[in-house]
């Protein structure tokens, strides 16, 4: 196979699920800097949604990072993210479509709706999602992980998105609730996580980043 190559950006969550899986199967692979507040004319030739992140196999594009994770545990089953079970890796399915039907348009919905008198709404569907989330991580009582003992593309799927919560506190007076005690406990897990400490970005990463987006120097 040709070596890999990820077109990714630090701020990007949906990039940062892709770099994990990467982490966690020991892929070998090139990582290619986008600069998503300068995209460059040849990566809007080259990438078919002009989005990142972009997996390129040679000739060969891969687009959205849900079906790069499962092309990458379809191509690099050596070490499976997804249990074998088929009723169990359906579930599993149901929790990552969860994630990105749901939880991620509340939480994005959230960071770039400028118009202040939705917000309210949404940090009501938020709070809502948190406590499913954090029902079904209780369900998981082997834990620490979201499907037991090991993680799996779930745990990936969901947690670049809490990394970002400090933008949330910050510029969308949205507090994480601190009472929900197997999410807390998962979060640990998760930034105990080598491939997670290896990609963390702090708090003031993530704040300097949506600045001029969320301070009203951009998009008003
Ligand atoms: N559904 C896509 C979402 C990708 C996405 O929205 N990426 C953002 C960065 S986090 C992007 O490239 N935005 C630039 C743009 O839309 O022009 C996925 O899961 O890969």
């Amino acid at each position: 196979m040709n070596k890999l190559q990820l077109y990714s950006a630090d701020v990007c969550p949906f990039a940062y699920r892709v770099r994990l899986c990467l982490h966690e199967k020991a892929i070998e692979h090139e990582l290619i800097p986008i600069n998503l507040d300068n995209i460059p004319d040849w990566y809007y030739e080259l990438s078919p949604t002009g989005r990142a992140p972009l997996l390129r196999l040679g000739e060969h594009l891969i687009w959205e990072s849900l079906v790069m994770n499962e092309f990458l545990e379809d191509a690099y089953p050596e070490r499976p993210l997804l249990p074998k079970d088929p009723v169990a890796r359906a579930h599993a399915r149901i929790w990552i479509d969860y994630c990105n039907s749901t939880f991620q348009p509340s939480f994005c919905g959230l960071v770039f709706e400028l118009d202040e008198s939705k917000h309210e709404a949404i940090r009501t569907a938020l709070r809502e999602s948190l406590k499913v989330i954090d029902a079904a991580l209780a369900e998981s009582s082997s834990g620490p992980f979201w499907l037991g003992e090991e993680l799996s593309l779930v745990d990936i799927t969901f947690y670049p998105f809490f990394e970002h919560a400090p933008v949330l506190a910050r510029y969308r007076s949205f507090e994480m609730p601190t009472d929900h005690e197997n999410i807390n406990r998962w979060l640990a897990a998760m930034r105990a996580r080598r491939s997670v400490r290896d990609n963390a970005r702090d708090a003031d990463f993530y704040l300097q980043a949506y600045k001029p987006y969320l301070d009203g120097t951009i998009g008003k």
